[in-house]
């Protein structure tokens, strides 16, 4: 029995049906932990999402009888890993398989937060476009300029890769160097403090944890060049809101592209009254290809648990 917290593409809800008795909601609406607790009372496994409060509360009640706990996700923030492993539930994620597509995100962001993509069409969906003139809707050039990546993992080694064909100056924090054949021309800097000054394009790609909770601030802004760019493919809470907005009213920030947000869907409402924002609802990862294959790889850690095997993606 395989209890699912969110309705998943087809082709996966096919293959989960073929080897397993699932639990899952019709609807697609968030469960609470109850909810989800609910769904977990008979079976063997549960594949959840992010979002999906996978806690301490949740761990303490969860039937041993649920051997792991598969997220269709990279990032495990939603889970408490600690409390996974006190407890003797084994945490499988789906790593590797949405890189490209993130990484697309990530460019879709900088390029639409640079060219004012969102104010271009509203005039047009609005029919408020009056006239082809020569200030109209000047953004900021992107081919030529400096892009600073937070957290080179695979993510971040995609988002360097396709900064090369913008002929960008590519620079990278990260807690350890890496190899030169995974840094893609990009600078190293031992500290976000030496890089950020060489950002006039920022692209957050490092997980969220305790340290870098709040870590895009006041303080952390104003070490950036004026007029930079930030995007956020990452996980909203990285951004302290209120000094990010603080930072696009002054124009100390040209403008920002999120895919991300703290308390997502009930985002921080000011960004949306901003025109200097580009704001997408956690996309991601939502191709048909990566989300399929997010889909599998869970399912791949879920058939390996169930016939003792190793798990291949155990966090
Ligand atoms: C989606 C993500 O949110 O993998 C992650 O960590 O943030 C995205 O891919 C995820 O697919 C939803 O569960």
């Amino acid at each position: 029995v395989l209890a699912i917290t969110r309705r998943l593409p087809e082709a996966v809800e096919k293959r989960a049906r073929e080897s397993y008795d699932l639990r899952m909601q019709d609807g697609d609406d968030p469960l609470s932990r109850d909810q989800i607790l609910d769904l977990c009372k008979d079976a063997n496994a549960a594949l959840v999402s992010v979002g999906d409060p996978i806690d301490a509360a949740f761990f303490a009640a969860l039937p041993q009888k649920v051997g792991i706990i598969a997220t269709f996700s990279v990032g495990t923030d939603h889970i408490d890993l600690a409390a996974a492993k006190a407890n003797g539930f084994v945490i499988g994620n789906t790593p590797g398989v949405l890189t490209d597509a993130t990484a697309d995100i990530a460019w879709l962001l900088i390029l639409g937060a640079a060219r004012r993509a969102s104010e271009g069409e509203a005039e047009v969906r609005n029919a408020t476009w009056s006239s082809w003139r020569p200030t109209h809707l000047m953004g900021t050039q992107v081919t030529g300029k400096k892009l600073g990546i937070v957290g080179m993992g695979r993510i971040g080694q995609a988002v360097a890769k396709r900064a090369r064909g913008f002929d960008m100056e590519v620079h990278y924090f990260n807690r350890r160097r890496l190899p030169e054949d995974q840094e893609f021309g990009a600078a190293y800097h031992p500290t976000i403090n030496d890089l950020l000054p060489h950002c006039d394009f920022l692209s957050l790609h490092c997980p969220s944890t305790p340290e870098t909770r709040g870590m895009v601030n006041r303080n952390f802004i104003a070490k950036l060049p004026d007029g930079a760019i930030i995007v956020n493919t990452a996980r909203g809470d990285i951004v302290n809101d209120k000094d990010l907005i603080a930072a696009l009213k002054s124009g100390k920030l040209t403008a920002a592209g999120l895919d991300v947000f703290a308390g997502e869907p009930n985002i921080e409402p000011t960004y949306r009254d901003l025109p200097n924002t580009f704001l997408l609802p956690h996309l991601g990862s939502a191709t048909v290809e990566t989300r399929n294959a997010m889909g599998f790889r869970a399912l791949d850690n879920i058939d390996a648990f169930i016939a003792g095997r190793e798990v291949p993606f155990r966090v």
